[in-house]
């Protein structure tokens, strides 16, 4: 028997009382063993990809379904049942379907022919579906008004916040039978659970009756996690949800942990406790919960590889997350540590560079380099390293970030291709701001913002751009220390990635994934002044 299946049992039966248990498939998820451990352990697939509307109408109105149609037909041969993603969405769709710019008609023609015609298609071969995914934007200002608080996509730009109604109402009528769900990412998130929860709210008072039952079955919860993920947050949201009546799904659940392909012992440990901790809530709510599904089977398959997000390594052999998954209660007391949250640690050199990004100082050659490279988000955009060095004066940062569709088109400053450097003078790691307390941004051509303006008459900085990659250099002044050799400064760094379009669709950090630096500074890392 091959590892993932000897000596483990199977997470389907361990759970059958409770909800389906789900992973994704592409192309080498039907190999051998690969495809012997998935049905092991899984009674529900999604297709990662072949089911996205690139894959489906990559030209308009020549719908191309063999791909998907091999998948699914091999999933249901092996007895388990098929989860459709998805019908609608702002990525991974051809630019004829929702282009900027698009017309009304021609975007609800667009959203309800694909949509019926692929829901047709599959009618009788998926349990349920993600109609609509990832269309509330990310930290929504005002969440109670769910219409302000809605992605600016092409969708939502051409048709205004009807087109939810509208693609929801077109998969009901092509396949009444399949359970209609909103998907989105961060819901762990208290104000976009929020500003999700108004619409669905909204959306099935207003629809209570569309063929026998309201529009809305499910929410989505994509659950793309982190060590630093706080599971009751995970738990008020579900209640939220719950409260209206729909049932909830775990859609793309993983938890990353540790580095470049590398997760030592005790990452492995907190790793498996976070999956334990979650998996503590999902049990308890059961009796809402239709479906847990994971994104990625082993570490070297997801989307998420260098994070070693999954229940089993690449040699399919379980991890402690495997354990933490398949029995919480025991997991939890076997492992009684509390996650280890500790901040990282980074040197700052002495020394004074210029200030030039296009041909860096000879100063920065020696200063250790640190990674930007944890994601905030569920998009894996720009991400970069950085080199610190400082002197009486001040701070100086170099970073070099790269993979980045350079855009600064959105109005809001962090937005735009930009670094953020966090600085708190005192490590004081104080829930707000104090006056030794600042955030420095500057976006790829040089143009610097800053939330704290305080202090920040001094900043020098500068830019430099090669194709999709560029450096910015700064030099932040002290505020209110007198630095010595050994001081420790409270420190992160945060590099924003605008999609092609404008909007932020990634977010990459050193340390503090709470993605609360710009008014909490507890979450930040340390920087050590090193000598002189
Ligand atoms: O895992 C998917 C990866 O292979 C694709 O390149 C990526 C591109 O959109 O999509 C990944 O899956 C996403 C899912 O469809 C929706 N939620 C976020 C997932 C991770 O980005």
């Amino acid at each position: 028997m091959p590892a993932g299946i000897a000596n483990i049992p199977s997470l389907q039966e361990t759970f059958q009382n409770y909800f389906l248990m789900g992973n994704i498939v592409s192309g080498p998820a039907f190999e051998s063993p690969r495809f012997d451990v998935l049905k092991y352990h899984f009674n529900i697939a999604t297709a990662e990809n072949a089911m996205k509307p690139d894959s489906l109408q990559r030209e308009k109105g020549a719908f191309t379904f063999a791909q998907a149609d091999g998948m699914v037909d091999r999933v249901l041969a092996a007895g388990m049942k098929m989860h459709g993603h998805t019908l609608a969405w702002h990525q991974q769709s051809p630019s004829w379907m929702n282009y900027e710019g698009i017309g009304r008609q021609e975007a609800v023609d667009n959203l309800v022919n694909h949509t019926k015609t692929v829901a047709e298609h599959f009618r009788g071969r998926v349990v349920s579906w993600d109609v609509l995914n990832e269309a509330i934007g990310d930290n929504p200002p005002n969440p109670q008004d769910w219409r302000a608080s809605l992605r600016q996509t092409p969708w939502y730009k051409a048709i205004g916040a009807e087109y939810i109604g509208i693609v929801f109402r077109a998969a009901r009528e092509a396949d009444p039978e399949a359970r209609l769900y909103y998907n989105d990412y961060n819901l762990d998130n208290k104000n976009k659970a929020l500003a999700v929860y108004q619409m669905v709210k909204e959306l099935n008072e207003q629809n209570p009756d569309v063929g026998g039952r309201p529009l809305i079955d499910g929410i989505g919860m994509q659950g793309h996690y982190r060590i630093g993920t706080n599971p009751e947050d995970v738990a008020s949201s579900l209640e939220r949800f719950i409260s209206l009546g729909v049932e909830v799904s775990v859609t793309e659940l993983d938890v990353q942990a540790g580095a470049e392909g590398v997760l030592s012992e005790s990452q492995a440990v907190d790793q498996g406790l976070v999956y334990a901790q979650l998996f503590k809530v999902f049990k308890e709510y059961a009796p809402h919960i239709a479906r847990v599904t994971f994104w990625g089977l082993e570490d070297s398959m997801s989307w998420r590889a260098v994070q070693n997000p999954t229940l089993f390594d690449k040699n399919l052999q379980a991890k402690p997350a495997f354990y933490g998954v398949a029995d919480p209660d025991a997991y939890i007391r076997d492992n009684k540590k509390t996650v280890n949250k500790e901040a990282k640690r980074t040197k700052a050199l002495y020394g004074t560079p210029r200030i030039d990004a296009a041909a860096p100082d000879p100063a920065w050659d020696k200063a250790p380099e640190i990674a930007i490279d944890q994601y905030l988000m569920a998009w894996q955009g720009a991400k970069g390293t950085a080199k610190v060095l400082w002197d009486r004066e001040a701070l100086y940062v170099l970073a070099n970030v790269e993979g980045a569709e350079l855009n600064k088109a959105s109005p809001n400053a962090y937005e735009q291709d930009s670094v953020e450097v966090f600085v708190d003078e005192n490590n004081g790691k104080t829930s707000y701001y104090e006056e030794d307390d600042g955030q420095y941004r500057i976006n790829f051509a040089g143009e610097q913002s800053f939330n704290v303006p305080a202090g920040t008459e001094g900043v020098e900085s500068a830019a430099s751009v090669r194709g999709a990659s560029y450096t910015v250099v700064m030099k932040i002044p002290f505020k209110t220390i007198r630095p010595e050799k050994g001081t420790l400064v409270g420190f992160d760094l945060q590099i924003n990635g605008a999609s092609v379009r404008g909007p932020r669709q990634s977010i990459a950090v050193w340390n503090d994934t709470s993605g609360e630096s710009y008014r909490n500074t507890s979450g930040l890392g340390i920087l050590e002044l090193a000598a002189e």
